[in-house]
């Protein structure tokens, strides 16, 4: 990890949002790979935050400090992060799902979808069932992508997918699900088509279950 990606890494731990973008440009200007920013420098910092939540040594304050100097930082990573070629035009579905505030994961994966040339509806965090159906119904969405961070909330993809059987909107969409507690065999049990368990992936995995 370069001198700079470890402070961005640092900047983002203490919650320093205007440090957090301004290393993440130094590291760009200094010609370091955009995955590198992201996945060594903001989500290990996240995930390190994570884990000093469940110490006990971070609270809720410090995390939401944390989360928004990373969504800060990433707003100056997000155009190269984005392939510039358009290769679908797959619409998509997007929405952390009801219950849970987690957006960070949600946003990298629209931000992805949309650089690889998806439509993106993002209904944002704590989305009912209801919301997801009606979204579908008025956009003829190709995608539901739904995110969840946490264990408590998970079930609430199945009521999704459930809602969209009972409004029968399931045939005509795609549905894929990730988030950290989510698994490939958990999509199975659910009857989602598919499980990512990053931004990148869930484009790969879009796009396979479109073509
Ligand atoms: Co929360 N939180 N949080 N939190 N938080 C976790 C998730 C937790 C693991 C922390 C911990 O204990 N280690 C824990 C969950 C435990 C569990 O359920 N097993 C937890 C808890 C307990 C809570 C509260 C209950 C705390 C409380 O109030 N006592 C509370 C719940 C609020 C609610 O949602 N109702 C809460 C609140 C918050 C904040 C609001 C303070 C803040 C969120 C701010 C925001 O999102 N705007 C927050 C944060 C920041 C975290 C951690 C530290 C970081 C999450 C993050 O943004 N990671 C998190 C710890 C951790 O994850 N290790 C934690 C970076 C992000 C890029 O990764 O979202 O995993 P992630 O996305 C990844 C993949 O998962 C995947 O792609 C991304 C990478 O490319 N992915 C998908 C995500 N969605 C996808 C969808 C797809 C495909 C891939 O297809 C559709």
């Amino acid at each position: 990890m370069t001198d700079t990606i470890q402070e961005l890494f640092d900047s983002i731990l203490g919650g320093n949002a205007d440090l957090a973008k301004q290393k993440a440009q130094e590291a760009l200007d200094n010609g370091s790979d955009p995955a590198d920013i992201l996945n060594k420098g903001m989500i290990a910092a996240m995930a390190e935050v994570g884990d000093r939540f469940e110490r006990g040594e971070y609270y809720v304050p410090e995390m939401l400090i944390s989360a928004r100097a990373m969504q800060q930082s990433l707003a100056i990573l997000k155009p190269h992060l984005q392939q510039a070629e358009i290769i679908s035009e797959g619409k998509v579905v997007l929405g952390t799902v009801q219950g849970d505030l987690h957006d960070i994961g949600k946003n990298l994966v629209g931000m992805m979808l949309e650089g690889a040339g998806f439509e993106i509806n993002d209904l944002g965090t704590d989305v009912s069932p209801d919301s997801f159906v009606d979204a579908v119904r008025d956009s003829g969405a190709d995608i539901v992508a739904m995110s969840a961070l946490l264990t408590t909330t998970m079930p609430n993809m199945k009521n999704v997918i459930e809602a969209l059987e009972e409004a029968k909107l399931r045939n005509d969409v795609k549905v894929i699900i990730g988030g950290a507690p989510v698994t490939d065999a958990y999509a199975e049990q659910i009857g989602a088509d598919g499980y990512a368990a990053d931004a990148s992936r869930a484009v790969k995995m879009t796009k396979s279950l479109l073509n």
